[in-house]
């Protein structure tokens, strides 16, 4: 098969954070098991990644500690890369979008656009701390949602409801910056046409797939963004963190985080070039036409691959200036969830990579989350589940197919491949299904089904244990030693097969089965075929995947949820700050569920001889009948709200325990309307 040239890309973290989990199965682990496949396929592949250094994420974090953005994106530019290394990403590099060359990158995009008078320039109102002297980017603004009465939607979008709107719109504006009422003040900014893409765009993801189509739910959400209809964007911001726009007339102004952070794929391969001292090399991938470039990501960032890049590119395109192409497939995945619930840091739901792989070794994270990529929906990461595919399938697998192999080599056969004599019924199959295996994974991993390719990957393994086991070579090894080498011989090169294919996944593990047999990858295409000659000598054996121990795992999952660290001062509140709330008991005397919502209450609570109504949180843990005629505790002055249409007055208080939700209950005989303290 001709050898095809393959640009990969990983999503740009954002370095304000550790990553966890949820990002390596999000893109990180999919992209680098398709880039180690598609290297043992002979393929010529340049897989980039970075950080992504500019926006108010990073902003944000930098105000909280009190230092300058520098600070955190060194910081965490670094123990990112480091936690990759670790756990095996194999990026040709990881760029930042702080070097010169990226700044360079994204005002020829901007420029180019400008001066095709492709940009429009258009008034707005935005929020201004007039104290802090500065406009105030979404996240730095809440407020009181005008469509559901939630108290910290941000200045033009709930979280609550989903709701957008006008920041004008949004009641009780405070800032966060100053914690004062910040001012409508106008301003105007650059937008990219993107509305007039739109018919291009659609044909581009409906049709652009050369291979095997995209994946449904990125296909949804694209065309969820076609219905409503694409809209022109602002490309700049008033900030003072990120790529100033190249314009005169725009101090105080940045280019939009996305904007830029997208062509950082772009600079990533233009720095490696350079590094290379091969300065036109990064052309070979991103311009020309036979290169197949295949974006991975996780599904919150599918709008801004799958719709607004490609524009940029196509826009870039127009222009008639060397082109570039556009990706193939953006195989984002969904998300994964951490025994059950989002991952959290405030809350101490999850773990970092780094944190982990310093307890446990790459490989079994590696394969718990790619036997289990939120390719379709939502996946969940158990400690438990950890442990089993490590000790279960790991281990007593392929682990033990391994060991008995080379440990019954080593006793009869003095460490040395041994001949392969007549072949029966039973040796053929097994050799059948070691030559099937490489063409049926590739398959599976080339239409990104990288999840049931691993399964399937283990299953091969499975099968060299049965054969094994139906050889019966401690039997043969006294009456037909022919037989028993022959047995011997074929798991052997099973194994030879199964490290190859379990490259991509596992690969520290299978380097070590390499080095056990003494011998080289030999290429994807021949890992089936290629036999291990009789009297090959192989070296020492080593146990590949120790078990883990129950109580390791305990460990960890005694730690979820007790918050580590002690309270940061400013989250710290005075006792006349707690005075201002008034917690009162209450007796539930009705409770129903809210037609439409499977997570609401309606209750109906008596405060004393006050009666009232609240909206509650607790479905998914009580059922009315449960709920009702017991006593509670209900913050008593909580300004009214609206949830799914229904008056909430006051909420009730439950704990968020690692059982479940649970209310806190109070003894029958204390009575309603009692203050507590
Ligand atoms: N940094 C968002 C994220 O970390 C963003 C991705 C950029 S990819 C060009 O989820
Ligand atoms: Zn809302």
């Amino acid at each position: 098969m001709a050898k095809e040239k393959i640009l990969i890309t990983a999503a740009l973290p954002y370095a304000n954070g550790n990553i966890h989990l949820g990002h390596l199965s999000g893109a990180y682990l999919p992209a680098d098991i398709f880039a180690r496949f598609n290297r043992l396929k002979g393929n010529d592949v340049l897989f980039l990644c970075g950080s992504d250094e500019h926006g108010v994420p990073i902003t944000i974090s930098a105000d909280k500690e009190k230092v300058s953005p520098n600070v955190i994106i060194d910081r965490y530019h670094e123990s990112n890369g480091k936690a990759f290394d670790k756990f095996g990403m194999s990026f040709d590099i990881y760029s930042r979008t702080s070097i010169d060359i990226h700044h360079e990158t994204a005002k020829e995009f901007f420029l180019d656009f400008y001066s095709r008078g492709l940009l429009k320039e258009k008034k707005s109102f935005q929020f201004y701390d007039e104290k802090a002297g500065m406009f105030l980017p979404d996240r730095y603004v809440e407020g009181i949602c005008p469509n559901c009465g939630y108290e910290q939607a941000r200045s033009d979008e709930c979280e609550n409801c989903g709701a957008l709107y006008e920041p004008s719109e949004l009641k009780n504006p405070v800032s966060k910056v100053s914690g004062q009422t910040p001012v409508l003040k106008e301003t105007s900014h650059w937008y990219f046409p993107l509305g007039d893409y739109q018919e291009r765009l659609e044909e581009y993801v409906n049709g652009s797939n050369r291979n095997f189509g995209w994946k449904e739910n990125v296909m949804q959400y694209c065309r969820g963004w076609f219905k409503s209809g694409l809209q022109d964007r602002a490309i700049t911001r008033d900030i003072d963190w990120g790529i100033k726009v190249p314009l005169n007339d725009a101090e105080g102004k940045v280019i939009y985080v996305w904007f830029e952070a997208v062509l950082g794929y772009i600079s990533a391969a233009k720095e490696l070039a350079d590094k290379k001292k091969m300065p036109a090399l990064w052309r070979d991938y991103w311009q020309d036409k036979n290169t197949r470039y295949v974006a991975f990501i996780g599904k919150d960032n599918v709008v801004f691959h799958c719709i607004i890049f490609p524009a940029i590119l196509m826009a870039w395109n127009d222009g008639g200036k060397d082109q570039y192409i556009l990706p193939e497939n953006v195989p984002a995945n969904e998300f994964l969830n951490f025994e059950g619930r989002k991952f959290s840091k405030s809350r101490n739901w999850g773990i970092d990579v780094e944190e982990f792989l310093n307890i446990f070794a790459a490989d079994p994270l590696r394969y718990t989350l790619a036997a289990n990529l939120p390719e379709t929906r939502d996946t969940d990461f158990y400690w438990k589940e950890f442990q089993a595919r490590n000790n279960s399938e790991l281990a007593d697998i392929l682990g033990n197919f391994i060991n008995r192999t080379f440990t019954f080599v080593h006793k009869h056969f003095n460490g040395e491949v041994p001949q392969a004599a007549e072949l029966l019924e039973i040796d053929k199959q097994m050799l059948r299904l070691r030559e099937e295996f490489p063409a049926k994974i590739s398959d599976y991993f080339e239409k990104y089904r990288l999840r049931d390719g691993v399964q399937e990957i283990m299953n091969l393994a499975r099968a060299g244990n049965k054969y094994f086991n139906d050889s019966e070579p401690w039997k043969t090894v006294k009456s037909d030693k022919n037989r028993c080498g022959t047995t011997l011989n074929i798991c052997l090169n099973t194994i030879y097969t199964l490290a190859e294919l379990f490259y991509p996944v596992i690969p520290f593990s299978s380097e070590k089965i390499f080095a056990m047999l003494n011998s080289e990858k030999t290429g994807w295409d021949e890992c089936g075929k290629y036999s291990l000659p009789a009297g090959h000598r192989l070296n020492r054996t080593e146990i590949i995947f120790p078990k883990i121990e129950d109580d390791i795992v305990d460990k960890q999952i005694n730690k979820l949820g007790i918050a580590e660290q002690p309270v940061p001062e400013e989250e710290k509140i005075s006792i006349e700050d707690f005075n201002k709330i008034q917690l009162k008991t209450a007796k539930v005397i009705h409770a129903e569920k809210i037609p439409g919502s499977d997570k609401l209450l309606k209750l109906k609570v008596q405060i004393g001889d006050q009666e009232r109504q609240i909206v509650a949180g607790v479905a998914l843990a009580y059922k009315p009948e449960e709920i009702t005629g017991k006593t509670i505790v209900v913050v008593a002055n909580l300004k009214p709200a609206k949830l799914m249409g229904q008056e909430s007055n006051g909420m009730l208080l439950a704990a968020h325990s690692k059982a479940g939700l649970k209310v806190l209950f109070l003894d029958d005989n204390v009575e309603s309307g009692a203050g507590i303290k």
